[in-house]
């Protein structure tokens, strides 16, 4: 190709055209992009980071005003992959810092976020033992003790999450490794990360280059370490998860009369909605932050409302998994601020 018509990262029109891609599942097509930016003089750390992760943002935005079905985003996402796969396949660096063992806790099924991360820290010299998605604790440990790492990236992107982060990172700690961790579900500026016993948190892949270049381990970390956060209201929402839900899903018949000519596919998905409540409301609990379970009424409001479901619904389910909780001060706060939210 002619120097005068090589893509550049700065062409107009360039996030479009692999958001396109990415979108229709042209996965030539978005492997032959990057492949030419990287001829054209991009870096693989920018092409990572300001092209795939925000096509990916974007899609996330996509899918959330229901402009993008899931399978859609579930398509692009599998070609944005692709893409960072044939640039890690263009890069290769001699290892020549430590080993990282990179892995999303229990339940965690962003794994591309933590694949960006691996393969920007690959570039800068660590040596990388991905272990993607999902990963249990006791296997993550087991890792640790076959491989010996330097230090474990932990990646938690939803809240709900935060209770198996905590036991991973307690387990990393006690077995010797320390952890930094990642991911927005750590909360603005990584808040829980501390509070949970992280050695270090990161914004992101970038930030975790740095810190982990420059000040690792670190010396002066003062992580809070408590074995179990959750109290006896965490404990009773986790062990009731399933009858709050029931419960829940039929008070919500009764009294959003809507429900009844709901087909099993919307069924579903309110079941899934009102399993989230539980699920986020126990995570609130968790840390004691009102906030994790604020940002998710929010964020869950403006879903649904993107899907025509009006707002009075999510409010009678919040309702419904209020009235179970009466005995529970600090449930029936987190759900009475969640309920304002709605009812603005
Ligand atoms: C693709 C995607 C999925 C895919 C993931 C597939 C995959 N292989 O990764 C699937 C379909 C599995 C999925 C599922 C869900 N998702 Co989703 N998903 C996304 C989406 C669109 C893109 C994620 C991504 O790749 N982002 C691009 C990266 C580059 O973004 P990034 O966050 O800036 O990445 C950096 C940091 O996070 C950081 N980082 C991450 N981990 C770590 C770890 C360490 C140690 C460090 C230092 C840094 C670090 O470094 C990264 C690189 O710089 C996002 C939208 C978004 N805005 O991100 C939603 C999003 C994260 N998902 C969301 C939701 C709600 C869900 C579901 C609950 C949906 C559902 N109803 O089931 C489930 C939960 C599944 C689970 N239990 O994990 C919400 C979360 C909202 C919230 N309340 O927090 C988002 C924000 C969508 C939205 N706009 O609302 N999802």
């Amino acid at each position: 190709m002619s120097v005068a018509s090589r893509r550049s990262l700065d062409d107009p029109g360039l996030h479009d055209e692999f958001l396109s891609l990415v979108g229709e599942g042209d996965e030539y097509g978005a492997v032959e992009l990057v492949t030419e930016l990287l001829d054209g003089g991009a870096t693989p750390q920018r092409i990572m980071i300001d092209l795939i992760g925000g096509a990916q943002t974007r899609v996330g935005e996509l899918w959330a005003a229901n402009e993008w079905s899931v399978a859609r985003e579930h398509a692009a996402t599998a070609i944005s992959e692709r893409a960072l796969a044939a640039l890690a396949a263009r890069t290769n660096v001699r290892p020549s810092r430590g080993r990282v063992t990179i892995a999303c806790v229990d339940g965690e099924w962003h794994a591309l976020p933590t694949r960006i991360l691996a393969e920007m820290l690959r570039l800068d010299g660590w040596r990388v033992d991905f272990l993607g998605a999902n990963v249990p604790g006791p296997h993550l440990v087991t890792h640790l003790h076959q491989t010996g790492p330097d230090v474990v990236a932990l990646s938690c992107m939803i809240a709900t999450r935060l209770p198996r982060a905590h036991a991973a990172i307690t387990a990393c700690r006690a077995a010797g490794v320390p952890v930094i961790a990642g991911g927005r579900g750590f909360g603005p500026g990584g808040r829980y990360a501390q509070h949970l016993g992280a050695d270090a948190w990161a914004a992101g892949a970038e930030e975790a280059v740095l810190r982990l270049a420059r000040n690792w381990p670190p010396h002066n970390s003062d992580p809070q370490l408590s074995a179990f956060l959750g109290d006896e209201e965490y404990t009773y929402v986790v062990r009731n998860r399933p009858q709050l839900i029931d419960s829940a899903m039929r008070q919500l018949t009764e009294r959003y009369p809507a429900m009844r000519d709901y087909n099993q596919r919307q069924l579903d998905s309110t079941a899934e909605d009102m399993a989230h409540i539980v699920d986020f409301l126990a995570a609130a609990l968790y840390v004691s932050e009102t906030q994790i379970f604020t940002d998710f009424v929010a964020w869950t409001d403006g879903v649904l409302q993107a899907r025509g479901v009006p707002p009075v619904a999510l409010r009678v389910g919040l309702e419904a998994v209020q009235a179970q909780l009466r005995d529970y001060p600090a449930a029936t706060a987190i759900l009475t601020a969640g309920t304002r939210l709605v009812n603005r």
